[in-house]
Formats: structure tokens, sequence, C-alpha cells
């Protein structure tokens, strides 16, 4: 009686300050805003970004794969020395309930080789492996060479523009 009362006190609490949901509901481990920028040349990988979102229960990202590239390799990009260098990682810790993403400069992926049919259908399906067992689908999209990143959620864009310049 008294363990069922704390607990109910917990959820109320809870309740009160997130949504009314968030007891019968955590929301669920997922991925999205995937994309990937092409290599001009084809010898070499092309990089990949997305988000994820931690689940209920802290877990890690353990890989990526896809039956449409070669391999694909977690990296993390750093400065040392002023010059940006990057290293492979063999997981990446996703706590609970928070958002880790991969973006242009630090986390990404690297895909080798992707295969022409994903190329020429503008995406690349994913799929992303993680410590407790969940195996997630994404599909990324391809952005070519010399095509614009795809427009980040929140706002802030370092590209303001100068007085003198034409809008494009
Ligand atoms: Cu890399």
């Amino acid at each position: 009686m008294g363990a069922f009362s704390r607990i109910s006190a917990a959820c109320a609490l809870l309740a009160s300050t997130l949504l009314l949901a968030a007891c019968a509901d955590p929301p669920p481990l997922y991925v999205d805003q995937a994309w990937v920028r092409l290599s001009a040349n084809p010898d070499s990988p092309s990089a990949g970004y997305f988000v994820v979102h931690g689940g209920p229960a802290p877990v890690a990202l353990r890989g990526v794969m896809s039956d449409y590239a070669q391999r694909i390799e977690m990296h993390e990009s750093m400065a040392m020395g002023g010059m940006m260098t990057m290293k492979p990682v063999d997981k990446v810790d996703i706590p609970a309930s928070q958002t880790v993403a991969f973006a242009p400069g630090g986390k990404h992926i690297m895909l080798f080789r992707i295969n022409q049919n994903a190329v020429t259908q503008g995406k690349i399906p994913l799929t992303f492996l993680f410590s407790n067992g969940d195996r997630i689908q994404f599909d990324a999209m391809i952005q070519k060479t010399g095509e614009p990143a795809p427009a980040a959620k929140e706002g802030g864009s370092g590209h303001a523009g100068n007085a003198s310049g034409a809008a494009h």
C-alpha cells in the first residue's frame, strides 16, 4: 500500500511537469533527419548525417548498415592542432530521452561505394543497430554534390548574408 501510493505520487508529479501521457507511454527510441552528402568522387566515401532520439532507457548505437553500400563506418570529427581530423568510433551513447545529432563537423557516418540504384533513387535505406537489440530502419535522402544541405529544424542559420550580396 505504501509503495503504491509512493508510485502514484511520483506519477502525478511527472504528469504535472511533463505531458499527461508521460507515465503511460514514454517516447520510443527513433531516428530521423537522415541525409547523405554524395562524394563527387565515387572512389571516396560519402558522409551521412542523422538525429537519434533516445527512448525510455539509455542505449548505444553500435553501427549502421545498408544493403546499398559496401560498408559504413561511424566517425567523429575533431579539431587537432588547428586541423580537422576524424577517427572511427565503434559506439555512440544515446542517453534516455535525449537527442544525439550526427551533423557536419561532428559525428557522422562514412558510406563506402553507395550502390548506383540508390543514387538514382535519391535515397538509401539505412539500418541502425542499437545495444538493446533494436534495429531501426530509416531512409537517408541523398544530396548530390553541390546541392545545399537540407534546412535544419532549429533556426539559427549562419548565413545571414551581407548587405551587398544579391539574394540567392
Ligand atoms: Cu569520417
